[in-house]
């Protein structure tokens, strides 16, 4: 179909069924809390919701940060800032500095683990970070210190010189703390307490690795992806295990030079409702991209979370992120309630596309179908172009409906049925 005849066939369509019901798809935008500075997200699912745990830049010159954010969202596009729900200071042995956390969960609890300076204990060559845990009876909390003391500091044999950025996993049933920086990672599991450590301190060899792990589990495959290099770029690895071997694979995420450079570079990597997410940092909101009075051109201090797509190759290995501006596009959560029109006598018949947390719809045709007629439901797009056919003996299908203008015509043998839903 020429583009002209599709416009036509579109148009006859828009007239032809008249009420044209209408689904705005938004994006998130990016960064994503603006203009609040946000960094080092961690990032966990529970139930229909998807939570971002961050940090919170309040220096310009140095790390500063006190204090840890939780944000959530069903949809990717609407998100509730819950303010700060943790700081450093409320682990009673810590004198403060609250980098990189991470938040898993095992058996409906939720366990938020945090690097942060020691009062007093710091190792020779050392730098006096520890990490200890939180525990709340949900995600959102309130948490309060699981130990009342730490699980990793200086004296853990094997730690390394900067004890930071945790990540926790429970793999087949045990869970397993990573962490590294300055070029050193290790991993040691933990019992299922999940705040105590279950054997000794393991090295991990991993190319190019500098600091933040994060491992996430697709088709068998496990991904460990971390900052590189520093200024840093985010590469990743693959195993066989939760613990590897790993093989390098590449650079997903480049350096954060624009608009201005920011030296970190953390990423959580998540799944949400059918969709792969890479979550990260960048500068835009920092002075030095935003007042041209700043100091420096260097972003470090002063960090935004931001998101975009996550894809993979048919190979299964992931894709360069595109940093966007614009961020994701809305998970639908709403339902459209409608009315198919009788093709044949203009006669009018409920009908309803019913937003799933998998990002699709169902669609709940007139009737229910006693006599298992064969429907025949066709998507378009807005030019004519079948996108979607579905044949089937049901009433309630699953479709997709990305973003862009969709026309569904609907036939169940002896009556058709159209509608215009509009999917911007
Ligand atoms: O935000 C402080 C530190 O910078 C984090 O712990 C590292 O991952 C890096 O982002």
């Amino acid at each position: 179909m020429t583009k002209k005849y599709c416009y036509i066939f579109a148009f006859l369509l828009l007239t032809l069924f008249g009420d044209v019901i209408s689904v705005a798809a938004q994006t998130s935008g990016n960064p994503l809390f603006a203009p609040l500075l946000t960094a080092d997200a961690s990032a966990l699912v529970y139930r229909d919701t998807l939570y971002v745990f961050t940090g919170h830049d309040e220096g310009t010159t140095s790390f500063v940060m006190n204090s840890w954010y939780i944000f959530s969202t069903t949809d990717m596009v609407h998100w509730t800032n819950h303010g700060v729900k943790l700081r450093a200071r409320d682990f009673s042995w810590s004198s403060g500095q609250a980098f990189a956390g991470h938040v898993a969960e095992q058996n409906g609890k939720f366990y938020w683990y945090c690097p942060v300076l020691h009062k007093t204990i710091k190792g020779t060559g050392k730098e006096g970070f520890a990490i200890g845990v939180a525990v709340a009876n949900h995600p959102l909390g309130p948490y309060t210190d699981a130990i009342g003391s730490v699980l990793i500091t200086d004296n853990t044999p094997n730690c390394i010189t900067l004890n930071i950025d945790p990540f926790v996993t429970v793999d087949n049933g045990t869970p397993y703390l990573y962490w590294g920086s300055w070029n050193a990672c290790r991993y040691v599991k933990l019992k299922p307490s999940m705040i105590q450590l279950d054997g000794s301190v393991q090295t991990v060899t991993l190319q190019g690795f500098f600091e933040a792990p994060w491992i996430h589990k697709r088709n068998n495959t496990y991904y460990f992806s971390y900052a590189s290099g520093y200024p840093s770029t985010t590469a990743y690895s693959t195993g066989p295990s939760i613990t590897g071997p790993w093989t390098y694979k590449g650079v997903i995420n480049d350096k954060i030079e624009t608009p201005v450079i920011s030296e970190t570079n953390h990423q959580a990597i998540i799944e949400f409702k059918g969709n792969w997410y890479f979550i990260y940092h960048n500068t835009a909101l920092s002075k030095a991209a935003t007042d041209n009075t700043a100091a420096t051109n260097n972003g470090t201090y002063e960090r935004s979370v931001c998101i975009d797509k996550l894809e993979y190759n048919g190979d299964g290995s992931i894709k360069k992120v595109v940093r966007t501006t614009t961020g994701v596009p809305i998970i639908p959560t709403t339902s459209v309630q409608a009315n198919l029109i009788n093709y044949h006598n203009n006669a009018k018949q409920p009908f309803s596309l019913q937003a799933l947390t998998n990002g699709k719809y169902a669609i709940k045709l007139p009737g229910n179908n006693s006599n298992n007629n064969t429907l025949k439901i066709s998507v378009y797009s807005i030019n004519g172009v079948l996108l979607e056919k579905i044949v089937t003996t049901t009433n309630n299908h699953e479709v997709s409906l990305p973003s862009g203008t969709h026309i569904l015509c609907v036939s169940d043998g002896t009556v058709r049925y159209s509608q215009c839903v509009n999917f911007f």
